[in-house]
């Protein structure tokens, strides 16, 4: 293959010469620069000269029966914060958003939340035991699941602590760790409501208590109203089995509800008169609000989006001209209806385009097709879901939560583009 240098010569650096040597290098040009290009035929090697991978044959059918992604996107990765917990068993890994596109998350890198480590429970030995206050308590393999109607859905799946490092300021600079402790996978499953109707709910049966098959068991209490209502037993996700570390073979799925709920390496469902938590312990899950007192019970994922990309971990790096701004929103409270984006910290907004119509709970892909003028922005974005709910801004959260909370964090982010194409975590008043 020919060096693309020497094929610029070292002549005099015409406006041509670095054009060229911009495309050889594979540097985007500016939009006003494309007009160039048609003055006469670049020598560029990667469309003039046949490379390697058409030269010779590629892999067999049989080189990977389960296929990984390709070696180039080896960064597209979960990632660990490791001063967030002090070890990782009990621990949390960011799903890389910023590199994404779509909504699906790729099993392989959506975020784990474990507190005593992922666990490996073969189907063989797998068991679901429903009691309490039923009719009739229940066993069930991983083959009685499988003999139940299913149902097939999209949600996202965000752990309560999702941005809750952002509370007292801008700390953590990129998406993926802003707001990475979120997933959106199409489960299959049994409707929890049909294996309670099995077992026969009693009228006391206000509450169930689930608990995972882990040394932690993650023992959490869920209102009947939710149970019967949407909550599934899942054991496929993205249309595989569930990963491991997502709770193979059986996860709780609880649709719009903070992640903790969603209990891995599900054992045990309880009908209960109470919450559990009620007679044992108190919630650790609690958000600290602003004159000291606490707030409990906080289920529901309110309203969030975040701009994904130009961000800090994706810099602008083709100059001024087209740019694509796009971003995931979603809402635990039905279909996200629109998202709005600005430029400027939230003083003038334009609406997104939503790559297709909002899902209940489940995640929006958003595009703003934008001309880059190439001056600083900040950029923000607002989702509206369709209760009217508007995305609040992160002062306005703080004014009713104050600054100590940990969870329930969806406040607006502002990324602060540079006029080089760079970006960081910032916060502008509001
Ligand atoms: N059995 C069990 N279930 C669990 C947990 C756990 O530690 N054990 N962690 C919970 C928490 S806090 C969250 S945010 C979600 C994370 O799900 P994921 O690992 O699929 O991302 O699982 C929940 N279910
Ligand atoms: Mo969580």
């Amino acid at each position: 293959m020919s060096d693309p240098v020497s094929k610029i010569g070292a002549g005099v650096a015409t406006r041509r010469s670095v054009l060229r040597a911009g495309l050889a290098a594979g540097v985007a040009l500016p939009a006003g620069a494309l007009a160039a290009r048609a003055e006469g035929p670049v020598p560029d090697p990667l469309i003039t000269e046949v490379q390697d991978w058409a030269r010779y044959n590629g892999d067999g059918v049989d080189a990977f029966p389960y296929g990984t992604p390709i070696r180039f996107e080896s960064d597209v990765i979960r990632r660990n914060v490791p001063w967030l917990t002090a070890d990782v068993i009990s621990s949390i890994n960011f799903t890389p958003i910023h590199a994404l596109d779509g909504t699906i998350t790729p099993a392989g890198c959506s975020f784990e939340r474990h507190h005593s480590g992922a666990i490996e429970l073969a189907k063989p030995d797998y068991r679901l035991m429903l009691n309490g206050l039923v009719d009739r308590p229940l066993v069930f393999t991983y083959d009685d699941l499988m003999r139940f109607p299913r149902e097939q859905r999209v949600y996202f799946c965000e752990c309560a602590a999702n941005s809750g490092m952002e509370w007292a300021g801008a700390q953590l600079n990129g998406s993926q760790y802003t707001h990475g402790m979120i997933h959106n996978m199409e489960y299959v499953g049994v409707k929890l409501s049909t294996l309670l109707e099995e077992a026969g709910v009693q009228p006391e049966g206000e509450w169930i208590y689930v608990e995972g098959a882990d040394a932690s068991s993650n023992g959490r209490s869920i209102p009947m109203e939710k149970a019967m209502d949407d909550v599934m037993v899942a054991f496929k996700a993205n249309g595989e089995a569930l990963r491991k570390e997502h709770g193979y073979p059986v996860r709780l799925v609880v649709p719009g509800w903070e992640g903790n709920l969603w209990i891995k390496w599900l054992r045990r469902i309880e009908v209960t008169d109470v919450p559990v938590q009620a007679r044992e312990e108190t919630s650790k899950y609690t958000d600290t609000l602003a004159d000291g007192t606490s707030r409990k019970w906080t289920w529901v994922m309110d309203a969030k989006s975040v701009v994904t990309a130009p961000s800090p971990q994706v810099p602008i790096t083709h100059g001024p001209g087209p740019l694509v701004i796009t971003g995931l929103a979603w809402s635990g409270r039905g279909a996200i209806t629109r998202v709005d984006v600005s430029i400027d910290g939230g003083r003038n907004w334009r609406e997104a385009r939503l790559a297709a119509p909002g899902q209940s709970m489940a995640m929006t892909r958003f595009y703003l097709d934008f001309d880059w003028d190439g001056s600083e922005m900040l950029l923000q974005s607002r989702a509206i879901d369709e209760t009217g709910y508007v995305q609040p801004t992160k002062d306005a959260l703080r004014e009713i939560r104050g600054t100590n909370s940990i969870y329930h964090n969806n406040g607006i982010q502002t990324w602060w583009i540079k006029e080089d194409g760079s970006a960081e975590n910032v916060e502008v008043s509001s």
